[in-house]
């Protein structure tokens, strides 16, 4: 009896001596979460990452607080290092491009490949597919972060120094900047270009300064940075790439949260993807105009032009295609063969 005794108030005081340390860490909530974002809040995407924060300080009443650190700071600008830190406790919540990610997870550069989404009614179609909300945000979660919503990051277009550029030969010898992505660097070089990819920190200098002739970008960064005073006197808008905008929270941190604040966060998320999503097509539907005010030469390919683009991309289509998850693509190839007849 007495012997049971002893073992019960054991186990009871075991348990009322580990009962704090659980609740200590469930709210174990840290003073501030650093979040990443390539570019500013003078862009759509740095807005998003603005926005986001912002609603989940607001509907958290202040327990959540993440901090934005603009020009990948936290990877002294090195953006394709975010995800690796991110996963070493550098950086808390991403908010980028996942083709910057693509070194460490290779499926994070499944939505760069050359004309996948040609237009936003397939690039819908993918984000909200099975494909992207279950199989690819599984790799991202057994990658080590929580992901919570798609934006956009919009089509990317050529931009030089040189020449108008209308077809794959063109781009002969020219010194394109490119993000770290060897994917990039075969698509640029399978046309006769000579690629050099280097952060988007790096890329701005080497404009200036000519040690590069073009970069690629989308419109909405060529007009909100101001690019053309870089130099850069002719545009392409050939649509070749779209990268989505991912909002995702590290692992570790994600689960320090309570169930109630995780729903507040997703929400915020997705709030702020909607709005950034809105913000790239305003942009998208006038950047024509808005780029040739400026005094630039914008070509816009004609759909035999467009047609020509895509094969000079088919070769460095396939191979990274059956490199990066042939499975996964070939998933969002049948979402967006269904949105084309849709
Ligand atoms: O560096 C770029 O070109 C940028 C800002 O678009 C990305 O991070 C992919």
């Amino acid at each position: 009896m007495k012997r049971r005794e002893i073992l019960k108030t054991g186990a009871a005081g075991g348990a009322v001596l580990g009962f704090p340390t659980i609740l200590k860490a469930q709210n174990a909530y840290r003073p501030e979460y650093k979040m990443s974002t390539v570019v500013g809040t003078a862009l759509a995407w740095g807005k998003c990452g603005e926005n986001f924060g912002n609603f989940v300080r607001e509907r958290t009443n202040g327990r959540i607080n993440i901090k934005q650190y603009p020009g990948s700071s936290l990877v002294q600008g090195q953006q394709d290092r975010e995800f690796a830190a991110m996963r070493q406790g550098i950086i808390d919540v991403l908010c980028g491009a996942p083709i910057n990610w693509s070194g460490t997870v290779r499926e994070c550069g499944a939505f760069a490949l050359p004309f996948l989404m040609p237009d936003h009614k397939a690039y819908d179609a993918v984000v909200q597919s099975d494909a992207v909300q279950k199989d690819f945000f599984d790799i991202i979660r057994k990658s080590g972060a929580e992901p919570l919503a798609v934006g956009e990051t919009g089509y990317r277009q050529l931009s030089n120094s040189k020449r108008a550029i209308r077809k794959p030969e063109d781009l002969k010898g020219l010194k394109v900047r490119i993000v770290a992505s060897p994917m990039y660097q075969e698509i640029m070089a399978g046309m006769g270009a000579n690629p050099t990819a280097m952060s988007w920190a790096d890329a701005q200098p080497a404009m200036a300064s000519g040690a590069v002739d073009g970069q690629e970008n989308p419109m909405e960064l060529f007009l909100g940075l101001k690019v053309h005073t870089l130099g850069q006197k002719f545009v392409t808008k050939w649509n070749y790439s779209n990268d989505i905008l991912l909002i995702a929270i590290a692992n570790p941190i994600w689960q320090s949260w309570s169930p109630q604040d995780q729903k507040i966060v997703r929400e915020a998320a997705i709030d702020a993807t909607k709005e950034n999503i809105r913000q790239v097509r305003d942009y998208y539907a006038k950047d024509v105009e808005a780029v040739r005010a400026l005094g630039v030469d914008v070509t816009v390919p004609t759909p035999a032009e467009m047609e020509q683009w895509q094969i000079a991309c088919r070769r460095p289509y396939a191979r990274w295609k059956a490199q990066i998850n042939p499975g996964l693509i070939g998933k969002f190839e049948e979402v967006v063969a269904r949105s084309r007849k849709a």
